[in-house]
C-alpha cells in the first residue's frame, strides 16, 4: 500500500497523524495543504473529505478522515509500534484518556488558548480567565499519569500524542504577547508541571519528530516546552 497524507500547518489533529506515521516508521507521501489560499474548498480535496478538514489519509485507494479514525486504522493496518496498546486493558486504558481528551481536555484547552490564538481576546477575555483554573486541573491530571513516563503500559501510545498535541496549543498560545496580563499561570510549565515537561521531552526525542512540527510554527515559534529545561 503507498500512504498519502493531506494535512495543514497548525492543525492539531494533522499532527496527530504525522506523530504516529513518525512512531511506526511508515513513508507516506505528503500533501500539504495551505487554508489560506482555501486548498480544503477545492473540489479535489472536497472529492476525498466532504467536510474540507484535515487531516485526511489514502492508502492505496482508501480514503480515512477523521484523524482519530486514521489512527485506528493505522494501527490495525500497521500494527508494528501500536498505539492502542498490547492487552485489552491497556486499549481500555488509551481509549480512555484519547476520549477525556476529547470531552474535557480540549475543550478546556480551546476556551483558554483559542481567544489567544485566533485573536478574539477581547471579547473572550473574561471567559479565558474563567478557564484558567479549570485549565490547571487538567494539566494536574495530566501531570499525573506521566508522572512516571508515558501514559498508558510504558510505551507511546494515541493517547501521548492527541494529549501531547492539545498541550502543543495551549504552549503556543500561553506565549504570545496578548497572554502576558492574563496571569494564565501555565508559562514555563516546568514551573509547576515539571513531569509534563519530561514526557513533552521525551515525544520530542523520538526519531521523526521533527519533521511532524508545524513548519510555520518552526520560524518565531512559541518556546517548545523541551527549552523551559
Ligand atoms: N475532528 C476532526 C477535526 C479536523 C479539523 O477540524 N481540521 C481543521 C484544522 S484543525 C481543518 O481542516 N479546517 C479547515 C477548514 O475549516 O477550512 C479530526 O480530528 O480530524
Amino acid at each position: 500500500m503507498s500512504i498519502e497524507l493531506y494535512w495543514g500547518s497548525g492543525s492539531t489533529p494533522a499532527w496527530r497523524v504525522l506523530l504516529a506515521l513518525a512512531v511506526k516508521n511508515l513513508p507516506y507521501t505528503s500533501h500539504l495543504l495551505s487554508f489560506s489560499a482555501g486548498d480544503t474548498r477545492k473540489p479535489e480535496f472536497r472529492a476525498l473529505n466532504p467536510r474540507g478538514k484535515v487531516p485526511t489519509l489514502k492508502d492505496g485507494d482508501l480514503v480515512i478522515n477523521e484523524s482519530l479514525a486514521i489512527l485506528a486504522y493505522l494501527d490495525s493496518a500497521y500494527p508494528d509500534v501500536p498505539l492502542f496498546g498490547r492487552t485489552p486493558a491497556e486499549t481500555g486504558a488509551v481509549w480512555r484518556y484519547v476520549m477525556e481528551f476529547e470531552s474535557h481536555g480540549n475543550p478546556t484547552i480551546s476556551a483558554v488558548a483559542r481567544p489567544l490564538l485566533f485573536g478574539t481576546l477581547a471579547a473572550d477575555e473574561q471567559k479565558v480567565r474563567e478557564g484558567v483554573s479549570a485549565l490547571h486541573a487538567e494539566l494536574d491530571t495530566l501531570a499525573e499519569r506521566v508522572a512516571s513516563g508515558w501514559m498508558v503500559g510504558g510505551a507511546i501510545s494515541a493517547a501521548d500524542i492527541v494529549w501531547y498535541c492539545g498541550l502543543q496549543q495551549l504552549v503556543r498560545a500561553a506565549t504570545r504577547p496578548a497572554a502576558e496580563g492574563l496571569d494564565l499561570g501555565v508559562w514555563p510549565l516546568a514551573t509547576r508541571w515539571p513531569a509534563v515537561v519530561r514526557w513533552a521531552n521525551a515525544i520530542e526525542a523520538l526519531p521523526g519528530y521533527d519533521a511532524t512540527v508545524p513548519p510555520h510554527w518552526r520560524e518565531g515559534a512559541a518556546p517548545s516546552p523541551e527549552r523551559t529545561v
